[in-house]
């Protein structure tokens, strides 16, 4: 069965009064998301090996081996907007009592929490992605991916929020200010009661 794109959870107009205008998600989603979908589906056509298999065993098959670096960066780049999408929200920026209490607890306050997903975000030399993942032991931690990689892929932790910080994700709204979209990402546009701890 092909992969496909999933709906976006709102409108491409619902985020644009909270800095992701409806040029930026009808672009990211209906042409750069597409296109990974259907580079993906393709080379499942055309390697048996592929065939069958979820998103994430095609992640994880893929994950580190040169030959497949191609259906590795397609693979991961369409997990990774498909968590990206729910990881916004029209009424985002409002944290819930029970994760301000968990950043409190593994971060020391929550803009010690921001501060972390910040550096993560604008470390990350080129194209790539800022994530708050869970780790094994359970403690909260940001970090960073390039490209198409993703916490799946990488073996740190569950992922539980997600910025793509490739610039077509922030160019239209935020030019090269990479910094201004992640703090705005951060404040406005997070969705954290999708959360689950
Ligand atoms: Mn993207």
């Amino acid at each position: 069965m092909a992969f496909e794109l999933p709906a976006l959870p709102y409108t491409t107009a619902a985020l644009a009064a909270r800095g992701m205008c409806q040029e930026t998600l009808e672009l990211h989603h209906g042409k750069h998301h597409q296109a990974y979908v259907t580079a993906l589906n393709g080379f499942v056509t055309a390697n048996a090996a592929l065939a069958g298999k979820s998103l994430e065993e095609i992640v994880m098959m893929t994950n580190g081996k040169a030959d497949m670096a191609p259906v590795f960066n397609n693979a991961g780049q369409h997990w990774n907007h498909m968590l990206f999408w729910t990881n916004m929200s029209a009424t985002g920026g409002g944290i819930p009592g029970k994760l301000e209490a968990k950043l409190i607890a593994d971060f020391g306050s929550v803009q010690a929490f921001k501060d972390a997903f910040k550096t993560a975000a604008t470390t990350q030399f080129g194209s790539g992605w800022a994530w708050l993942i869970m780790d094994a032991s359970g403690k909260l931690k940001c970090t960073k991916t390039p490209n198409g990689s993703n916490p799946l892929a990488t073996g740190e932790g569950k992922a539980l929020l997600g910025c793509d910080v490739w610039e077509h994700s922030y160019y239209l709204d935020f030019r090269n200010r990479r910094p201004d979209y992640v703090t705005n990402w951060l404040d406005k546009l997070a969705n954290y009661e999708g959360v689950s701890l």
